[in-house]
């Protein structure tokens, strides 16, 4: 069997399932690589003086671990900068929040170059190379200059933007051309490849054939939708461990068995707390019986720190939940607890399996594990109701949830009412569908249907050959 090489930005040890503390791309690849013997590849989180490309390696559960230390500079300009300053917000609809710095542009470049000569002695010639993510878009073009001729993929977990956003971009063609040196390019859902599409053919004059090809630059690719899952088997029995158990006791006891709707969410404004938070306001206003009867749990941990804009973010939540908390609270009661604290994963399945509601509206959402995660905690005697923004990628397969605009406080405010009064029958009927989906795309048939689909585009670029696209459902 070809060994499998992940390459991500940020790398996490595929162990410790109950207690690691980690996102979304983290967690999904560490579940999908536990079955595969692979390479793991990235940034170990550390700066040095001087870039060395010196590797630390530890192996875990029968993955290879491999990470290197970058310089300061490349930590502003890559990642801080090119990646979540600029590609992060103009693939989240934000071109108000995206900076144009060319040092960014040339940092993103460089650390691509550096992780690219790093990864090449490593690569053993029937590997099958996995690149994730909108920090590593030029990789497959370096380690082509450097002679590597391996079937390399590339998965994007966040959207993908409008082509008249991306067209705001300086060098956007650059951008794009850089994926067309993978033979696979995979997005979570059929509107971020729709969005691709429109760019190729309105934007690089190219082509799209059969069987998902695209033709540009002089080159052809291969793209289809892959819609990411979690790991719904270890999620539902981590909702059964001691922990969690704990958990669900401690949440009903200090919610005194009041109706308590969840979030968990990075703290980044993609997830739309603020406009989460007067959607909840909206509900206390317009509905007074429901006062000292419900309480919103918002989980946020701190993310991207060392970016202005999530401090900002910070500021003005801490201010908008002091605010709902000073309108509405009582001796006895506050309506709102905002935690900017990790929890362990089953403290997390525990925490969602005693919510009644499970408020997930992000603004702009490449998935959404959140929404999953909910879903495969809860109690299937007496499931929670999923709140699901409409645009979070995972709203294409989740019918079943009760779909919002967050955009609109009243819709979702209307939204949490309905949920908070919904029969037993019809939250069992809901569930049982929205876990069938869950269980069944999960992550194992995500990273099957990848690599399935990598092996089989060998042969496309540049040749011409076809294969039917692995998972176009959502
Ligand atoms: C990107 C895309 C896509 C959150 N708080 C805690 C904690 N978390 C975990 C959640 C979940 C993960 O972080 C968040 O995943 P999401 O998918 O919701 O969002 P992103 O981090 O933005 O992920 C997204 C994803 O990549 C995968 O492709 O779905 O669209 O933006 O697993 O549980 N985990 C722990 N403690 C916390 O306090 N342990």
């Amino acid at each position: 069997m070809s060994r499998l090489v992940v390459v991500s930005n940020r790398v996490t040890t595929p162990s410790g399932r109950g207690g690691a503390t980690t996102g979304g791309l983290a967690m999904a690849l560490a579940a999908g690589l536990r079955e595969y013997q692979g390479l793991w590849f990235g940034w170990s989180g550390e700066t040095t003086p001087q870039f060395s490309g010196d590797l630390t390696t530890t192996r875990a559960e029968g993955v290879t671990v491999s990470t290197v230390d970058l310089e300061e500079v490349d930590v502003q300009e890559y990642y801080n900068g090119y990646a979540n300053k600029t590609l992060w917000p103009i693939c989240h609809y934000r071109i108000d929040l995206t900076a144009y710095d060319r040092s960014f542009d040339q940092g993103y470049e460089r650390v691509n170059r550096r992780f690219a000569e790093t990864l090449r002695p490593l690569l053993r010639p029937d590997d099958l190379v996995w690149v994730h993510d909108y920090h590593l878009i030029p990789l497959a073009r370096e380690l082509r200059r450097l002679g590597v001729t391996n079937p390399i993929g590339f998965f994007l977990h966040i959207p993908w933007p409008a082509r008249q956003l991306l067209t705001t971009l300086p060098r956007h063609r650059q951008l794009v051309q850089a994926l067309f040196d993978y033979d696979l390019v995979g997005f979570q859902t059929t509107d971020w490849l729709a969005a691709f599409e429109d760019y190729v053919i309105h934007e690089a004059k190219g082509g799209v054939g059969q069987g998902g090809q695209y033709s540009a630059f002089g080159r052809t690719t291969r793209a289809a939708a892959f819609p990411i899952g979690i790991d719904a088997k270890e999620f539902a029995q981590l909702s059964q461990s001691s922990a969690a158990a704990k958990m669900y006791d401690r949440m009903a006891a200090s919610t005194a068995f009041r109706a308590m709707i969840v979030g968990v969410d990075r703290l980044d404004y993609s997830k739309g707390l603020e406009e989460r938070f007067l959607g909840y306001e909206r509900l206390l206003q317009d509905n007074p019986e429901l006062l000292r009867d419900v309480i919103l749990l918002q989980i946020a941990p701190i993310s991207r720190d060392g970016v202005d804009t999530y401090q900002d973010l910070r500021a003005r939540l801490d201010a908008l939940a002091g605010r709902i908390n000073g309108e509405f609270a009582h001796t006895d009661w506050s309506p709102l607890r905002y935690v900017n604290r990790n929890y362990r994963r089953d403290e997390l399945a525990g925490i969602y399996r005693a919510a009644r509601v499970g408020l997930v509206t992000p603004l702009r959402d490449g998935m959404n594990l959140v929404a999953k995660e909910f879903v495969a905690a809860q109690d299937p005697r007496d499931p929670g109701v999923l709140v699901l923004s409409r645009f979070a990628g995972a709203a294409l397969q989740m019918k079943d949830a009760l779909i919002v605009n967050p955009f609109s406080p009243e819709e979702v405010a209307e939204a949490l009412k309905q949920a908070l009064g919904m029969e037993l029958g019809e939250r069992l009927r809901r569930w049982e569908t929205l876990n069938h989906g869950v269980e069944t795309e999960d992550v194992s048939a995500w990273r099957d249907n990848f690599v399935a689909a990598l092996k089989a585009s060998r042969g496309v670029v540049g040749a011409g050959a076809a294969a039917e696209p692995a998972s176009t459902s959502a």
